[in-house]
C-alpha cells in the first residue's frame, strides 16, 4: 500500500461511512452513542433499502434508507464507536439483496461471513478534516505546502488549542504563527523554502475543555521531479545477507543448516550503503526490506526435515512492535530511513500479516486469534485450496483475518510501524494466505482513519 497518496484518495470515498457533525449542543449531551450515516444510490429502480448489521442483529427490516426522491439513499445511526459488520438489504431490483456497501471498502467478519465494516468513531475526540493539499517546488531550495482544513468538533467542545509540528530528518520543530492561519473553526498551513526531503506537519487539535484530538498527518515530499510508484525501481535488500555494518550485534551460529544462519548483515550496514551512494548510484529510488521484526533465537526445521533455518529472514515475528538486535534498534533504524529520504529513496516494509512465530505474544495471549488448519502442501492440505488457513509450519501459527479482533490489531501495529518511523508504504508478505488479497490491502488503507494522510 501507498502511505501517502492512495491512503489519502480512499479515505476521502469513506466519506459516507464518518461521522455526522453534529450541530446540537456539544460537549453536556454526550451519551456516548455517535451519529454516522450510511447512503445507497439506486439507479434504474427503486428499491427498498435496509441496513442489516450487529447493532440490530443483522435484522433485515429495522433500519430503514429513506430515498430523498432522487435515488439517494440514507439512513442516520445512533451507535458506540467501534467496528460493525453489516450490509445492505436491497429489495426489489431483481438482485441478491443482501450485498456489500458499494461505498465502503471496509471489511469485517460475522462469523466467517465477510460484511462490510461500520468503522463509528470516538465523536467526543476533537479531529481536523483536511479540505486540500498541495505541494509544489518553483525552484530548488523553495519546497510549499499549502492546506486547508477544518476543526470537527461533533460533541467535543469548542476548539480551543492547536498543536502543529513539521517533522523530517531534523529534529521536529513547531510551526510558526506565520505559518498557521487562524479563522474560526478553518485552518490554514503555508510553509515555503523546503530543501529537498520528505517532511511531516502534525497537527493534533485540542478543545476548549483541553481534550486533544487524533493526530492529523500531511506526509509529503519535495523533489525536483514527481515520483510514481509504478515508474519505481525498487531494490529488495534482505537486511542479514546484504552488509554487516555493526560487528556488536553479530550471534553465534546456532546449529542450523549451512546457509540458514544468522550471517551478521544489520540496518546500519544498509544505510551505510545509502550514504555512500551504492542505491541510488544504480538508480534505486525504493527500497524493500526484509523484515526487521524481533525473531526467534534458535533455528527450528525447514520443510524438508533435514535440519534447522534461523530466523535470519526475518518472516517469523515473536513480537508486534519489536525489532531485532541482530538488525539494530530503533535509533538504527531511524537513521536508515533518513538516509534513505535524503537519497530521494522511499522505504517500504515487509509487512508479515499471515502469520506470527509461536513465541509471539498473540499466539500465547489471544489462541482465538488464529486458524487450527492443517501444514500447507501436505496430504490433503493443498497450498492454494486451503490457503487461507493452512499453516507454513507448525511453529507458525495462522493468523485468522475472519476474527475482527485479530484484524484491527494487525492494522494497528502496520499504523504504528508506519508512523513511528516514517515508513512510506508496505509490501505485503503472503498476500495469497490473507483472506482476499485486495480486500486486506484496502482494510489497510481505509485503516489509516482519523489519522487523515493527504499528498504525496
Ligand atoms: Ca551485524
Ligand atoms: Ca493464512
Amino acid at each position: 500500500m501507498d502511505a501517502s497518496g492512495d491512503a489519502g484518495r480512499d479515505a476521502s470515498s469513506d466519506a459516507s461511512v464518518d461521522a455526522d457533525v453534529d450541530a446540537g449542543d456539544p460537549g453536556s449531551t454526550y451519551d456516548g452513542l455517535c451519529s454516522v450515516s450510511l447512503t445507497y444510490r439506486a439507479t434504474g429502480s427503486s428499491p427498498a433499502v435496509h441496513a442489516a448489521g450487529s447493532w440490530n442483529d443483522f435484522s433485515p427490516t429495522d433500519d430503514e434508507l429513506v430515498d430523498d426522491g432522487t435515488g439517494s439513499y440514507r439512513v442516520t445511526l445512533e451507535l458506540a464507536p467501534g467496528l460493525y459488520p453489516y450490509k445492505l438489504v436491497v429489495e426489489g431490483d431483481g438482485a441478491e439483496p443482501w450485498r456489500l456497501d458499494p461505498n465502503n471498502s471496509y471489511r469485517a467478519y460475522a462469523g466467517s461471513v465477510e460484511n462490510s465494516g461500520l468503522r463509528v468513531l470516538d465523536c467526543s475526540l476533537p479531529t481536523l478534516v483536511v479540505d486540500s493539499s498541495e505541494i509544489s517546488r518553483p525552484t530548488s531550495g523553495d519546497g510549499r505546502l499549502v492546506a486547508a482544513l477544518h476543526y470537527d468538533r461533533r460533541e467535543a467542545g469548542a476548539f480551543g488549542e492547536l498543536r502543529a509540528e513539521l517533522r523530517s530528518a531534523d529534529p521536529a520543530r513547531p510551526l510558526s504563527d506565520a505559518e498557521i492561519t487562524r479563522m474560526g473553526d478553518s485552518l490554514g498551513v503555508s510553509i515555503t523554502g523546503l530543501a529537498d526531503g520528505k517532511y511531516t506537519v502534525a497537527l493534533t487539535p485540542v478543545d476548549v475543555e483541553g481534550t486533544a484530538g487524533p493526530s492529523t498527518l500531511l506526509p509529503f515530499w519535495v523533489e525536483a521531479s514527481t515520483f510514481e510508484w509504478r515508474d519505481a525501481l525498487i531494490y529488495l535488500v534482505m537486511t542479514d545477507r546484504f552488509r554487516d555494518g555493526d560487528l556488536t550485534n553479530d550471534v553465534p551460529a546456532v546449529g542450523a543448516l549451512p546457509g540458514a544462519e544468522f550471517e551478521g548483515g544489520d540496518l546500519k550496514g544498509v544505510r551505510l550503503a545509502i550514504e555512500e551512494g551504492y542505491l541510488d548510484g544504480l538508480g534505486v529510488n525504493a527500497i524493500w526490506v526484509t523484515p526487521w521484526n524481533t525473531q526467534p533465537a534458535g533455528a527450528f526445521d525447514e520443510a524438508g526435515g533435514t535440519g534447522g533455518v534461523t530466523g535470519y529472514h526475518g518472516y517469523w515475528p515473536t513480537e508486534p512492535r519489536g525489532i531485532d538486535p541482530r538488525f539494530g534498534d530503533a535509533a538504527a533504524l531511524t537513521a536508515l530511513v533518513n538516509a534513505a529520504h535524503a537519497h530521494g529513496i522511499r522505504v517500504l516494509m515487509d509487512l508479515v500479516v499471515n502469520h506470527v512465530h509461536q513465541e509471539h505474544p498473540y499466539f500465547r495471549d489471544h489462541p482465538d486469534w488464529f486458524n487450527s488448519g492443517c501444514i500447507c502442501g501436505t496430504a490433503g492440505c493443498d497450498w492454494t485450496e486451503r490457503r487461507l488457513d493452512c499453516l507454513f509450519r507448525d511453529y507458525l501459527p495462522d493468523v485468522n483475518w475472519e476474527n475482527n479482533d485479530a484484524g484491527e490489531q494487525l492494522l494497528d501495529d502496520a499504523e504504528y510501524w508506519l508512523e513511528a518511523y516514517d515508513l512510506d508504504g508496505f509490501r505485503v508478505d503472503a498476500v495469497k494466505h490473507v483472506v482476499d488479497g485486495a480486500v486486506f490491502t484496502r482494510a489497510c488503507v481505509s485503516a489509516s482513519r482519523p489519522r487523515a494522510r493527504t499528498t504525496s
